[in-house]
């Protein structure tokens, strides 16, 4: 950006802040609870009074598999061609009070065509709570006219010392929305100033001086008791 070079450095605002949604009512979002899953390795649907439909799948945490799988090939309960944003609600239990190693793995399987759809990921275990449900992104998921096979997949870790149960209550769909919050939103601090910017879709931006004494301050608000701040060198 041209202003860089002067030590001035213009933020046009095209923010995409994403939430987690689970308070989120939506007519398109779905559970996909254990009744649908498929087992491996010893995992099971059991009762679980903790669990928000009181149902859960379990698996001991001794093997490496892909041990809770949602497989399946017809999306079209979910809107075609529409983002939506997939979670899997988690629990683990702590065999040691400050767990290493990783906790359990996520992602999603094209089967037919034998690739990721999302990339698998690892949670290690000290990001895990012990015994505490958790929402965790998967990643973003478009449904189309594929008659490929899918699987939503939690796998073990084999680190049963650290973390010896895994449990999964249901995947989640939510449809995606994005947020353009615009800088009349932002609170500024410090040199942070409003100009007039012709790169900026709305033709405004918030400007901070990098070479000042105390570098400007910007922050996008509070919402929803998350916000982002971003500062000057
Ligand atoms: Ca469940």
């Amino acid at each position: 950006m041209k202003g860089i070079g002067k030590g001035l450095v213009s933020l046009m605002v095209l923010m995409g802040a994403l939430w987690f949604g689970t308070n989120n009512v939506h007519a398109q979002d779905e559970s996909i609870q254990d009744s649908a899953f498929t087992f491996f390795n010893g995992a099971a649907r059991m009762a679980d009074s903790t669990a928000p439909d009181q149902y859960s799948a379990r698996m001991a945490n001794d093997n490496t598999g892909w041990n809770i799988q949602y497989m399946n090939w017809d999306f079209s309960h979910l809107k075609p061609g529409t983002l939506y944003d997939v979670y899997v609600k988690v629990k683990v239990k702590h065999a040691a009070s400050n767990p290493s190693g990783d906790a359990f793995k996520i992602g999603v399987y094209d089967i037919t065509d034998q690739n990721f759809t999302i990339s698998e990921q690892t949670i290690t275990a000290s990001e895990t709570e012990d015994n505490v449900w958790t929402d965790v992104k998967i990643g973003m998921f478009k449904p189309n006219a594929s008659v490929n096979w899918l699987s939503f997949y939690v796998s073990g870790t084999a680190n049963l010392t650290q973390i010896s149960d895994i449990y999964v209550d249901a995947f989640i769909f939510i449809e995606h929305e994005t947020y353009t919050i615009e800088d009349n939103l932002f609170f500024k601090f410090n040199d942070a100033a409003a100009v007039v910017d012709p790169m900026a879709v709305d033709n405004s931006a918030i400007r901070m001086n990098l070479h000042a004494s105390k570098a400007g301050e910007i922050e996008l608000g509070n919402f929803d008791g998350r916000y982002v701040r971003l500062s000057g060198l």
